[in-house]
């Protein structure tokens, strides 16, 4: 064989290019459809213009409060409508949560992502949640928190304590996801996703693979986080951890390989996002987790358990690293107070005018 193999499909696209926020299902298709290796240099390039290619984001999760969700999300462990003999705790002593973010970080975590199995908080765990960020925040670590869906004021208290990053999955298509969830609605994930990006935190979105869905789901969902305007900052792809109890717990797997092509197209379609191989890890070979790096994932949950299923073990992860030639991103890109607090100020300014110019526009329509 003589050909040499350039990139011959037309879905290609500038690495340097400006986030869009309008990606058609057509053109999202047809980077899945590409050949695996024309796809793969593609997301690469497009890493490397917005990344340092072998930094990778470190967070480390907890659940700190576990179980008896009165949602009925099919794939989680933490709803009370199925029996996964999960051992229930109610929110956890705000003591307890500062010394697992204090260890995370002395085993090199830049990120605490505090997680509970609520369909919404109540306000008396609100004040409890605010103190845990706090005293979180003040370790010197970013702050995230995953508590269900919330209004305005909740998200501007959290925003206040000093809560960087809210997660918020929207976990996949709106046309797969009433197979998925009854409890609450597509518009209800996005409205919370509003919420708190007009409250001015950075929003943490994403999706979980290999639940039965099609490879139209996987594209409809990258389109509505595409869509999201500015992008997360933070897109988990968490392939589906099937917990013995769940109505999925025998689903059929997910080719990696579909995995992989999902990863890379996220990575083009966000390119400034940082992009989490999340949950699944400890189900993965290390040949998936290294092509996923080379997909353009630049984040993980680091630590030996995710909420209440299991994660790699952190010394193999370290001795992935290492095989890899890849490094925990560093620390000096978290904000400082002041940067936070400006931060809130300046999206409330924004806020104040995307207001007047609606009222505006509503003036001039009568
Ligand atoms: N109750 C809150 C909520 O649903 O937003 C926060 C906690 S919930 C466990 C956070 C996310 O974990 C879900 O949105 C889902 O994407 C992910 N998740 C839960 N169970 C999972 C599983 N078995 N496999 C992969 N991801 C899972
Ligand atoms: C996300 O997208 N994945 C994390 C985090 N955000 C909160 C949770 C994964 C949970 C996996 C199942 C469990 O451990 O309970
Ligand atoms: Fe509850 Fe969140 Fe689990 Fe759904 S994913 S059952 S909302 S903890």
């Amino acid at each position: 064989m003589t050909a040499t193999s350039t990139t011959t499909s037309t879905a290609s696209y500038a690495a340097d290019a400006a986030p869009r926020h309008d990606w058609t299902l057509d053109e999202i298709n047809a980077l899945f459809a590409l050949p695996f290796n024309d796809l793969l240099f593609q997301a690469q390039q497009v890493h490397r213009a917005h990344f340092d290619a072998n930094a990778v984001q470190v967070s480390t999760l907890l659940s700190i409060k576990t179980g008896a969700c009165p949602e009925d999300c099919k794939y989680c462990p933490q709803s009370g409508h199925y029996n996964t003999q999960l051992e229930k705790e109610k929110l956890l002593e705000i003591e307890k949560v500062v010394a697992q973010a204090q260890a995370a970080k002395e085993a090199g975590a830049s990120r605490f992502c505090m997680g509970a199995a609520w369909r919404s908080p109540r306000d008396k765990d609100l004040v409890v949640v605010e103190e845990m960020v706090r005293q979180v925040k003040a370790l010197g670590l970013e702050t995230c928190m995953t508590l269900g869906m919330v209004d305005g004021e909740q998200a501007t208290r959290l925003a206040a304590a000093g809560l960087d990053y809210y997660n918020h999955n929207l976990d996949t298509s709106p046309d797969y996801y009433g197979e998925i969830i009854t409890t609450r609605t597509y518009s209800d994930r996005l409205e919370t996703l509003a919420t708190v990006r007009d409250a001015g935190m950075k929003v943490c979105s994403g999706g979980i693979l290999g639940m039965g869905e099609g490879a139209q789901d996987r594209s409809a969902l990258l389109q509505q986080l595409a869509k999201l305007s500015p992008h997360p900052e933070s897109v988990p792809i968490n392939m589906l951890v099937k917990v013995p109890g769940t109505p999925l717990e025998n689903v059929d797997d997910l080719d990696p390989l579909e995995f992989i092509r999902a990863i890379a197209v996220a990575r083009i379609m966000m390119p400034q996002s940082h992009v989490r191989l999340s949950a699944g890890r400890e189900q993965m070979s290390e040949s998936t987790q290294a092509l996923a790096f080379l997909a353009g994932a630049n984040s993980i949950f680091y630590g030996d358990k995710l909420l209440t299923t299991g994660n790699p073990q952190a010394e193999r992860d370290r001795a992935l690293f290492a095989k890899l030639g890849l490094h925990p991103e560093r620390r000096d890109t978290c904000e400082d107070d002041t940067q936070h607090t400006e931060r809130l100020a300046q999206q409330a300014q924004r806020n104040a005018q995307a207001e007047r110019a609606a009222a505006l526009a509503v003036d001039a329509s009568v």
